[in-house]
Parts: C-alpha cells; sequence; structure tokens
C-alpha cells in the first residue's frame, strides 16, 4: 500500500472536518427534520450571503457582511473583495465595500487589497478586477491563508487529476503550460486524452514536480495549481522562483470553491462558475428525488473505503460524498480520515452498514473484467453485513465527484431515481465538458459502478 497516497488523501481531508457540519446540513443529514427542501425559491427579502441572484433586490440599506474568512465548504468565491461572500464578484462587493466605508466597520473579505483597511483602494481593486485589469488580488489558500497573486494568471502548471480535469474542462488549457500526473493516473482519465498529446507533463509521482523537467518547459509556469496543502518538493520550486497555489480540489463540496477560485484566477470565472452549476444541480436533483422523500430513518446507513482495507469516515473524502447520495455514514469523525481493518479485526462487524462503497481507479472508458475488479475490492470486506446482502458496490474513482455521488445514489435507490441515473449524469457530463474526447462516447458501454447482481455469476 502507498502510504504517500494516504498521507496526501490525509492532509486533504484534514482541512474538510468543517465541511462535513455545512454539507450535513446542505443533504438534510444529520439534521432530525426531513422537511429539507433544499432548493429555496427565491426569497424577496433581502438575501445576505450567497444571494448573487441576479434579480436585483438590493435593499436600500446594505447590512455589511462581517467575516475574517471564507468558509470552503459554501462554495464561495474565495477572492478577498468579494464583500458579500457570494459567488461572483461584481458590483454588488462595491456597494458592500462602500456601505463597509460608511459605517466604518471592517470585514477582511472585504479587503480587497489586505491592508487592514476598507477605503476606495479596495473598490479600486474590485472593478480592476471586474473588468478583467491586470491588479495585485488576493485568494485564500488552503495552506497559507490570504496570498497576494498577479491577477490574471496567464500560465500555470496543474498537479493531478483533481486540478486538472475540471481546469481543463472550463478551458484552461490554454494557459496550462505544464501538468504531472502519474502515468497510471494518465492511463485512467482518458477523457484528458488531448492533454496528454502535448509534451508538458513534468511528473514522477503526483505529489513531485520533476525540478529539472520543469526547468527544461518551453513557457516556464508562473504558478503550479496544486489540490493538497503541498508538494513534497515545495521548497525547492518555490525557490525557483514559481509561486504554488494551494485549493482543496479533492475534497467534495470544497472543490466547488477551489474550482471557483482557479477559474477567477486565469480569467474564466465564468466557466468555472457554469462548471460547478453542474455539481450543485446534481445535489439538488438527488435532494429532490431522494433527501427530500426520505425520513431519516430510511436512508440507508454507508461505510466506504478505498485502497484496500481503508475505511474512511466523515472526515475523509468519500463518506461526505455517500452523505450527498442520501446515505448516512456510520463511521463518526476519527484522529485521521481512515482506519485500516485488518484480517480478523472485529470492530468493523459492529456497525451492521446497509451498503458499503469501495473506491478504486481503473481506465475511465476502458474494458474491464468487473468480476475480478469485484473481487480484488471486496477481498478484505466479505464477512460485512452489507456484503453478505449483496450491497457492496465497487466505484471507479477517476470520476469527479458529481458522477460518484451519481452512482452512489442509483446503487443505493435506484428505485427513486431511476436505473442508469449514473450513466446519464455521466453522459451529461462527457458531452458538455469534453465533448471532444470521443464524440461516440456513451457511459453506458463502460463501466463506472460494479454491483453484486452485475458479477454475482462469476464470483
Ligand atoms: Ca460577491
Ligand atoms: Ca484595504
Amino acid at each position: 500500500m502507498n502510504k504517500n497516497v494516504i498521507i496526501a488523501i490525509v492532509a486533504v481531508a484534514l482541512v474538510a472536518v468543517v465541511a462535513i457540519a455545512a454539507f450535513a446540513m446542505m443533504n438534510g443529514g444529520g439534521n432530525s427534520g426531513n422537511d429539507k427542501t433544499p432548493e429555496i425559491p427565491d426569497n424577496p427579502g433581502g438575501d445576505t450571503p450567497g444571494g448573487d441572484t441576479p434579480g436585483g433586490d438590493t435593499p436600500s440599506v446594505i447590512d455589511p457582511v462581517i467575516a475574517d474568512s471564507f468558509d470552503p465548504a459554501s462554495g464561495v468565491l474565495m477572492v478577498f473583495g468579494n464583500a458579500n461572500a457570494d459567488r461572483v464578484l461584481d458590483s454588488k462587493d462595491v456597494d458592500m465595500v462602500n456601505a463597509l466605508i460608511k459605517s466604518g466597520k471592517y470585514s477582511a473579505i472585504a479587503d480587497a487589497n489586505m491592508d487592514k483597511m476598507i477605503d476606495s483602494k479596495d473598490v479600486s481593486v474590485i472593478n480592476a478586477l471586474i473588468n478583467k485589469r491586470s491588479t495585485r488580488m488576493y485568494y485564500q489558500d488552503l495552506s497559507d491563508g490570504p496570498t497576494g497573486i498577479s491577477y490574471p494568471v496567464t500560465s500555470f502548471m496543474g498537479i493531478h487529476q483533481f486540478v486538472l480535469i475540471p481546469m481543463v474542462a472550463i478551458g484552461g488549457m490554454e494557459y496550462m503550460n505544464g501538468y504531472t500526473l502519474s502515468p497510471s493516473g494518465e492511463e485512467a482519465a482518458t477523457m484528458l486524452k488531448t492533454l496528454y498529446d502535448v509534451e508538458k507533463n513534468v511528473n514522477t509521482s503526483y505529489n513531485i514536480v520533476d525540478v529539472e523537467k520543469f526547468s527544461s518547459l518551453k513557457v516556464k509556469p508562473k504558478v503550479i495549481l496544486t489540490y493538497s496543502k503541498s508538494l513534497s518538493n515545495e521548497a525547492k520550486l518555490e525557490k525557483s522562483g514559481v509561486q504554488i497555489v494551494h485549493l482543496d480540489f479533492n475534497g467534495f463540496k470544497e472543490s466547488v470553491s477551489a474550482i471557483r477560485t482557479a477559474g477567477f484566477m486565469i480569467g474564466l470565472a465564468e466557466n468555472a462558475n457554469n462548471y460547478v452549476k453542474f455539481y450543485e444541480d446534481v445535489i439538488a436533483d438527488i435532494n429532490e428525488k431522494v433527501t427530500s422523500k426520505l425520513t431519516d430513518s430510511q436512508r440507508k446507513t454507508v461505510m466506504c473505503g478505498y485502497m484496500t482495507n481503508c475505511i474512511d469516515n466523515l472526515n475523509g473524502s468519500y463518506t461526505p460524498m455517500a452523505i450527498a447520495a442520501g446515505g448516512k455514514g456510520v463511521l463518526e469523525e476519527g484522529d485521521t480520515t481512515y482506519k485500516e481493518f485488518n484480517r480478523g479485526d472485529e470492530w468493523i462487524l459492529s456497525y451492521n452498514e446497509d451498503f458499503f462503497m469501495y473506491l478504486t481507479s481503473w481506465e475511465y472508458t476502458g474494458k474491464i473484467n468487473p468480476a475480478e475488479m469485484y473481487k480484488k475490492s471486496a477481498d478484505y470486506f466479505t464477512s460485512l453485513k452489507s456484503y453478505k446482502s449483496g450491497n457492496f458496490v465497487v466505484f471507479n474513482s477517476i470520476m469527479p465527484p458529481a458522477l460518484t455521488v451519481s452512482y452512489m445514489a442509483e446503487a443505493m435507490y435506484p428505485e427513486l431515481v431511476g436505473e442508469g441515473y449514473g450513466d446519464s449524469v455521466n453522459q451529461k457530463y462527457i458531452e458538455t465538458y469534453f465533448p471532444d474526447f470521443d464524440k461516440t462516447f456513451k457511459a453506458s458501454d463502460h463501466t463506472y459502478m460494479i454491483t453484486y447482481d452485475m458479477v454475482e455469476g462469476s464470483l
């Protein structure tokens, strides 16, 4: 087992701890009420943070948002100057900064130039950003907090499929002058095929940038965009003058903020917002079809696992997805994001979970032997109640989170979302964001989820 991978995942997911509560609320989980209707119709009253509805309901008196930082789990655009803490930078932020100036109040998120004062200089920065003029901009970095960067970023390198898939999908290829992906990642993320034709891969592993290869790039990227708190050889890289931007592309809900913020940096804010809307629409759809229809006790309980014998808990990467799919996590938050299950361990048996979701990756559009993959995945878990009741399900972890969630929802609630739900979301995703990848792509021709029923006869 590759401990480096675990460490990377741990590092990323630890940051997501705070996110879980927000997430649970968003999905009606952890809340005893079963009357959650997440898509609240636009309320006419002056809506506070998150109110970016274009309906123009600006109240005559602006009640300023006061906040020290952005909540990455809220899907917010994490650019300082986004004074109303919503998804966009626009004239409403100028209005709010003006309201703050008038009231003499300070809000860090409104402080566009991060000089601890709110004044007309902040308005100037916000206006420059709105009009896509070059300026110093500050964003909220996953590791370093508020961090200045030259806007717009015109040249970057992307690390790992977590970053590459969304950045390519929003049209960021144009500004991508390098990337790293381990060979197995390259084999697996076939929707990035167009990327691989270009000789820009400077990987040795996905968390290390080969400095020699990096220096020999024709256009040296000014920024490295990564999904974790740090790269293995970060200090060395920074010495060479490149700026490393850390955003939580791996967290489920957090990735929405990450994509929005990264898209903004490279001047593609609108594309990024359109992309994450796909995520939000999927979650809203599942909420409508599943979560809002079930009482708390009707929801399936779920355990998630990966890397042979690692069991994910509420701080993990996958349990939040299962919850978004309408499930209920059985493992609570832990000291780390996972617990190893060793042969003979009894603790795991007491959970009696309804479903077990196992995540492992294989080629996005390749042909696999489902029974073999299933058997290998289930190796440690055949004594579990979920396995015995035919509810051990294997998912291709190369998929973007919104797709994984769709397949999970289908696995647990086929009668509510309909058979083929995952494939239909997948189809729409590829057609929308990777139209040139394979014009004949049919999600139903490939394997993204393996259920017991699919392989029963060949086990
Ligand atoms: Ca705003
Ligand atoms: Ca300021």
